[in-house]
């Protein structure tokens, strides 16, 4: 099984080890969360994901051991596929430290022509204060601040542990970058989408990271019903053993949609398959027959996998 590194860096306190537990929990973590000690030195975990083993390092940030990172940035930093920078956005006073630490580390990146792709996490964006105009000020000002790295692929994410979706979404969007034909599930989801009208499509694995997904214009507010819609499924089919759940709700502009969740199996992997179309009212045997379509759809569903997953 290829072996992929990750790595998570940040200031001490930057939230690091909170979001690691809220992506292996995804429930009732924000208790465990509080209670966080700082991490001493690399705290390393391994898990497999799809067909790679991915092997995690949680990287204590208090000053002693970024010092000692820092001094031996080849011991720590080689071998580095993917690349998690998180800053504190509630603790302004220490942005500056935190710029010069990301600059210090990207530095060894820099000398090793080690292109990796690096996801930077504006962390505690909390909901109540994410319309924060300050906050909103300061991330972009820290945004500007890394303009200067443009041989590197940084992406940016504003998270919080009160949105487990936000980091979720952080997550696989970093791990995407670890299969090299991704792309391919891209369009071809744009493209049924379109076919079938989608609203929202969504290939999720067993442990809750989207392998990929497409969304047509859905607000942001739809979204989090949607996420958190799959996760009580989530629930419901591991408890029931159920392969198939569907269910209807209403959108934020008042349209129904149906949706459908589905256990999937392709190349050897179990999956949920997370679809969701507009009701259309007056035509409901319509809204039917493009889920019986999109169902057709999974033997090409699984020649693309096998081709991401070679
Ligand atoms: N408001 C808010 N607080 C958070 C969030 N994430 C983490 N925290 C708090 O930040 C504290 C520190 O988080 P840790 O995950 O321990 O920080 P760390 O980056 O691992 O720190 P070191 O291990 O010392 O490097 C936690 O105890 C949480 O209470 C968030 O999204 N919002
Ligand atoms: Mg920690």
């Amino acid at each position: 099984m290829p072996k992929k590194s990750i790595k998570f860096l940040g200031l001490d306190f930057a939230g690091k080890t909170s979001i690691i537990t809220a992506i292996k929990e995804k429930f009732g973590y924000i208790e465990k969360v509080k209670e966080l000690k700082p991490t001493r030195y690399i705290e390393r975990e391994e898990f497999q994901f799809l067909n790679l083993e991915i092997i995690s390092h949680d990287f204590g940030g208090q000053v002693q051991y970024r010092d000692d990172y820092l001094k031996y940035p080849h011991r720590y930093l080689a071998n580095t596929d993917l690349l998690f920078y998180l800053i504190d956005c509630q603790d302004p006073e220490r942005y500056g430290e935190s710029l010069d630490y990301f600059d210090k580390v990207m530095e060894y990146f820099k000398e090793q022509r080690e292109n990796i792709p690096i996801m930077v996490l504006l962390h505690k964006f909390d909901p109540e204060i994410k319309e924060n105009r300050e906050l909103n000020k300061r991330a972009l000002v820290f945004k500007q601040n890394l303009l200067k790295y443009k041989e590197f692929q940084i992406y940016f994410f504003e998270t919080s542990i009160y949105d487990i979706k936000s980091i979720m979404d952080a997550f696989s969007t970093g791990l995407s970058f670890l299969f090299e034909n991704i792309e391919m599930l891209y369009s071809y989801f744009e493209d049924i989408s379109k076919r079938y009208n989608i609203l929202f499509i969504s290939l999720i694995d067993s442990t809750g990271i989207t392998v990929g997904e497409y969304y047509s214009a859905l607000r942001l507010i739809d979204k989090l019903k949607i996420y958190n819609l799959y996760l009580e499924v989530l629930k419901k089919v591991k408890m029931e053993n159920k392969e198939k759940y569907e269910f209807s709700d209403i959108l934020s502009n008042g349209k129904r949609f149906s949706g459908v969740i589905e256990v999937l199996n392709l190349s050897n992997f179990d999956f949920f398959l997370l679809i969701l179309i507009e009701e259309e009212k007056e035509n409901l045997e319509k809204t039917i027959s493009a889920l019986d379509a999109i169902e057709a759809e999974k033997d090409k569903m699984e020649v693309i996998i096998s081709q991401i997953l070679t």
